[in-house]
């Protein structure tokens, strides 16, 4: 019974350090027709919620890769995971003037 006990504490120990390898999370606001902060630095395998509180849609559409949220509704989120180092510069498709960049160190 004993070494059933340990058993269970360390695979608990185990999954808390899994969990703690999944990277850091971030978050992205988008509202007054900007992304805020338009600059963001993480690491690669956190992960970045960007979340419109504007009431018109948004996108987060890079201008460097695929990666393309689709037309995000007023208060809806959208999650991405940073893999590939360096400078990710993205646009809000409807709104090209508006402008991000996620630094993925
Ligand atoms: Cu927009």
């Amino acid at each position: 019974m004993r070494r059933g006990i340990r058993a269970a504490l360390f695979l608990a120990a185990a999954l808390a350090t899994g969990a703690h390898a999944a990277g850091k999370s971030h978050a992205v606001t988008i509202e007054g027709m900007k992304f805020v902060p338009e600059q963001l630095q993480v690491a690669a395998g956190d992960t970045i919620t960007w979340t419109n509180r504007d009431i018109v849609p948004h996108t987060v559409t890079s201008t460097v890769s695929k990666v393309e949220s689709g037309d995000l509704q007023s208060g809806k989120s959208w999650k991405f995971t940073a893999k590939t180092k360096g400078e990710m510069p993205y646009v809000c498709r409807l709104h090209p003037g508006m402008k991000g960049v996620v630094v993925i160190k």
